[in-house]
């Protein structure tokens, strides 16, 4: 069975880990109905790990050293070892090619900027938002303490009530723009059937999901946005997963 190693917080499966680029390869494993487990890591034991089982790294930190990253798998059927959301899904997509294929021929390029414009673009607004509830009571302590040593710059400073509104509203537009890019016909990004790109958003609303939990105005507002699209989205995921994997 494939081993998908994952970022652990103190959350309860099925939502444990935070981690977008994790919920990326969670979701292509439920669309592909590919069974997996799951060894968790906090963020200070992730290079040991990767580089004991031959994880490639990702990227490389300022001063030019190897960067590791969750996720990365590994699977038994052809003993490879892959790194990166976007190497994986391809990976999945070549080694079981009796499932969906998430990245179609010669959509590799458009799919992987799809997925970072989810970030930059659709959920810019309310990233800043979000960093002020993190780390939150989820987080164990070694990897709160680890967060906190590049998040401050990166979250910014403390944002004003209406700072706060409008960037709810800025987001929501943004979604609504998303929502008529992708039709009312299309459950997914091309259409009928599931790709990366969906995998993407996905994993971005579950991250949003860990910051405001299920039971928060926030999160249910999201959810009845644009119709439903959204919900619809993660309920779609949702049954594979129970039936599924
Ligand atoms: N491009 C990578 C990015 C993965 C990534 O940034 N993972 C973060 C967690 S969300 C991580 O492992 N960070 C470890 C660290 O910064 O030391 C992917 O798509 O998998």
């Amino acid at each position: 069975m494939i081993t998908l190693y994952d970022l652990v917080t103190l959350r309860p499966e099925p939502y444990k880990t935070y981690s977008p680029h994790s919920w990326k390869v969670r979701c292509a494993l439920a669309f592909k109905g590919l069974p997996y487990m799951i060894h968790w890591l906090e963020y200070p034991d992730i290079e040991a790990k990767a580089k004991e089982v031959g994880a490639p790294s990702t990227s490389t930190w300022a001063d030019g050293s190897p960067r590791y990253t969750i996720p990365f798998i590994h699977d038994p059927k052809t003993d490879r070892v892959v790194s990166d959301s976007l190497e994986i899904v391809e990976y999945l997509d070549n080694a079981y090619p009796e499932t969906v294929r998430l990245i179609p021929p010669g959509t590799k390029a458009l799919q992987n900027v799809y997925a970072e414009s989810i970030w930059a673009v659709y959920a810019k607004d309310i990233n800043p938002v979000a960093g002020m509830f993190l780390p939150n009571r989820w987080f164990t302590d070694r990897n709160k303490e680890y967060y906190l040593k590049w998040a401050p710059p990166k979250s910014g400073p403390s944002l004003s009530e209406e700072d706060v509104k409008k960037a709810w509203e800025a987001f929501h537009s943004r979604l609504g723009d998303l929502d008529r890019m992708i039709g009312s016909d299309n459950a997914f990004v091309m259409g009928k059937v599931p790709s990366f790109a969906d995998c993407a958003i996905i994993a971005w609303l579950m991250l949003l999901r860990f910051v405001w939990d299920d039971e928060t105005e926030e999160w249910k507002n999201i959810m009845d946005w644009h119709g439903g699209r959204w919900r619809r989205l993660l309920d779609t995921y949702e049954n594979l997963r129970r039936t599924g994997s």
